[in-house]
C-alpha cells in the first residue's frame, strides 16, 4: 500500500511498487498488467497519479504498452558487460539464448577514406562488408555492418558467412585471433529501415556502437559499426579508482 504521510510523492511509491511485483516475478514478461481504473481503485490514488507511474515504466523498458491491447511486463534487457572482447554468438550462447544472423547485403568494395584509416589500409586496398541482423531467439538483437581487409580473407566464399559466427570463421579458416578493441558507443535515432531489420517500434533510441578489432599483432582486421534497440539492451562496466601516487 502507498503511505501519504512520506514525503515520496505517490506515483513513485506506485512505481516502487510495481517494480518489485515484476522483480519478483509476481508479474512475468508478458503478462498483462491491471488496467488504469483497477489500479487506482486498489492503491486509492488518481488515475492520473496510476499514468505517471506507467508512464515511466513504459519509458525504462519495464513495461510496454500494445495499442488496443494493453500495458503488459517487458522482456528484461540483456546486460552486457563492457569489458571483455567477446563475439554475439557467445555472448548470447552464455545466456542460454540461441544466436543466429542473417545477411542483409554482402559486397566488396573500395572503403572510404575514413575506414580506410581505422582499418590502416591504403584506400585502393578492397574490403569486404558484410550487414547482418544478429538475432537471439530468433529475436532482431543489433544490426551489425563489418568492414574486412579483403587481403585477409583468401580465397572467400560470401556466402560461408550465413548463420556462422564471423569470429568463428575468421579464427578456424583464416587464423585470426580478436585480441583488443576499442569501442564508442552513442545514443541516436533508429532510420526506418533500421526500425524495420530490427522489428522496433518507432522513436525508440538506439545504441550505435563503432567497433575496431585488432589480432594479437595488434593490426586492425574489422571496423563494425552496430545498431543496438535501446529497449533490449543495457550496458555495464565495472569501474576502479585511481590509487593516488606516493
Ligand atoms: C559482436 C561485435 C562485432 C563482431 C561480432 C562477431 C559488438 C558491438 N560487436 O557483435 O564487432 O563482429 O560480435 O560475432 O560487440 P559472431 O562471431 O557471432 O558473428
Amino acid at each position: 500500500m502507498l503511505n501519504k504521510n512520506i514525503p515520496v510523492p505517490l506515483y513513485f511509491q506506485l512505481k516502487q511498487q510495481l517494480v518489485e511485483k515484476i522483480e519478483k516475478k509476481e508479474w512475468k514478461t508478458g503478462d498483462p498488467i491491471p488496467s488504469e481504473r483497477e489500479l487506482s481503485e486498489k492503491y486509492g490514488i488518481s488515475r492520473m497519479t496510476v499514468r505517471q507511474a506507467l508512464n515511466e515504466l513504459v519509458n525504462e523498458g519495464k513495461l510496454i504498452r500494445e495499442k488496443g491491447k494493453g500495458t503488459f511486463v517487458a522482456k528484461p534487457k540483456i546486460s552486457q558487460g563492457l569489458y571483455r572482447l567477446t563475439s554475439f554468438t557467445e555472448d548470447m550462447a552464455k545466456r542460454g539464448m540461441t544466436p543466429s544472423a542473417y545477411i542483409v547485403d554482402v559486397s566488396v568494395k573500395l572503403p572510404s577514406d575514413s575506414v580506410a584509416e581505422e582499418l590502416k589500409i591504403k584506400a585502393t586496398s578492397p574490403i569486404l562488408i558484410l550487414t547482418r541482423v544478429r538475432l537471439a531467439d530468433n529475436k532482431p538483437m543489433a544490426l551489425e555492418t563489418t568492414h574486412l581487409p579483403l587481403v585477409r580473407l583468401p580465397g572467400l566464399d560470401k556466402e560461408q558467412f550465413e548463420g556462422k559466427s564471423l569470429y568463428g570463421i575468421l579464427q578456424t579458416k583464416y587464423g585470426i585471433e580478436p585480441y583488443a578493441a576499442t569501442q564508442i558507443i552513442e545514443v541516436g535515432m533508429p532510420t526506418a529501415r533500421e526500425v524495420h531489420l530490427l522489428d522496433m517500434k518507432p522513436n525508440t533510441p538506439v545504441m550505435l556502437i563503432e567497433r575496431v578489432t585488432r589480432d594479437i599483432q595488434g593490426v586492425p582486421f574489422e571496423y563494425v559499426k552496430s545498431v543496438y534497440p535501446g529497449d533490449r539492451y543495457k550496458f555495464y562496466a565495472d569501474l576502479l579508482r585511481d590509487v593516488p601516487e606516493g
